[in-house]
């Protein structure tokens, strides 16, 4: 499959993560059989993230509310022709996963992925963490000026990444939006259910109380998100499928969903970046 002017060597790569943020990381990653390696999600300033617990293993499910921890634009200013570098010797193409709460900060992150030439730019609309005046997946208009906004810095393939939407007229309308812009390369879809809650022993697993949910429960919801967006999107934009994939039989079911590239975080949270690799036939 070719992705711009990359070739992609297999249809499975990490989603923006926890693990995904570091020198070390990416090198880990571009031991796999990843066919992209993705950095992030990144934000313009640096952020410590959320007060621990923010992760918490159900088994068939996982909470975090993370806060987007990562050392910010500075950092990686220095770090991504390092991790292209990497990744390129690794015959694989770096995407940078770009996440913020304004127009703006979208705008200065692209200007960061056009300079230190990163292959791929993934626009994270779905963070359910820091989500200081909404969710950015389910305001269309912004959604519009950010796309338009970020393509006039960048002619790079731009992926969106989308909350999970459980009404399917929203669904059709932002599939709607994104087919009309004819700047979008591929939606993945989706990010984690936002504002889970559990107890254990009386008390809440996650310290902010409220957190995203991943992992094997999103499995038929993220189907689901495929089902309908590879129906609704034109052709030449590509559907990426996440949520609950564990084993090459779930890639499996996203392909024949409709889906032409996979993702995975929840499993290599958990079992490390290998883990990829089970998903992977060759
Ligand atoms: O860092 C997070 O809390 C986080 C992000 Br940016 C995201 O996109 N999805 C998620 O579940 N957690």
């Amino acid at each position: 499959m070719r992705i711009g002017s990359n070739q992609i060597s297999a249809p499975v790569m990490n989603a923006a993560c926890s693990v995904a943020k570091t020198l070390a990381d990416v090198k880990a990653l571009c031991q796999t059989k990843a066919g992209i390696v993705l950095v992030g999600s990144i934000t313009t300033l640096p952020r410590e993230g959320n007060p621990e617990p923010r992760w918490f293993d159900g088994g068939d499910y996982a909470l975090n509310s993370m806060g987007l921890p990562n050392p910010g634009a500075e950092f990686y200013k220095q770090a991504l022709p390092k991790m292209r570098d990497m990744a390129h010797r690794a015959g694989k193409p770096l995407a940078i996963s770009i996440a913020g709460h304004s127009l703006e900060d979208y705008l200065e992150l692209a200007k960061l992925a056009a300079e230190t030439e990163v292959d791929i730019v993934e626009l994270n609309l779905g963070c359910p963490n820091v989500s200081d005046g909404g969710i950015i997946s389910f305001n269309p208009q912004l959604i519009s000026d950010i796309i338009a906004g970020v393509h006039g810095i960048t002619d790079k393939p731009l992926f969106v990444k989308l909350s999970p939407y459980s009404n399917p007229e929203e669904l059709a309308h932002i599939a709607g939006r994104i087919g009309e812009s004819e700047k979008v390369t591929a939606v993945v879809t989706s990010n984690t259910f936002p504002n889970g809650f559990m107890m254990e022993g009386g008390k809440p697993v996650i310290k902010n109380e409220l957190a995203g949910v991943s992992g094997r429960a999103m499995l038929p919801i993220g189907l689901g998100q495929v089902k309908q967006f590879r129906k609704l999107l034109p052709e030449n934009i590509k559907v990426i499928g996440v949520g609950g994939v564990e084993t090459k039989a779930d890639t499996e079911l996203y392909f024949q969903a409709g889906a032409d590239m996979v993702q995975t975080a929840t499993l290599i949270v958990r079992d490390g970046h290998a883990a990829l690799n089970r998903l992977i036939s060759t």
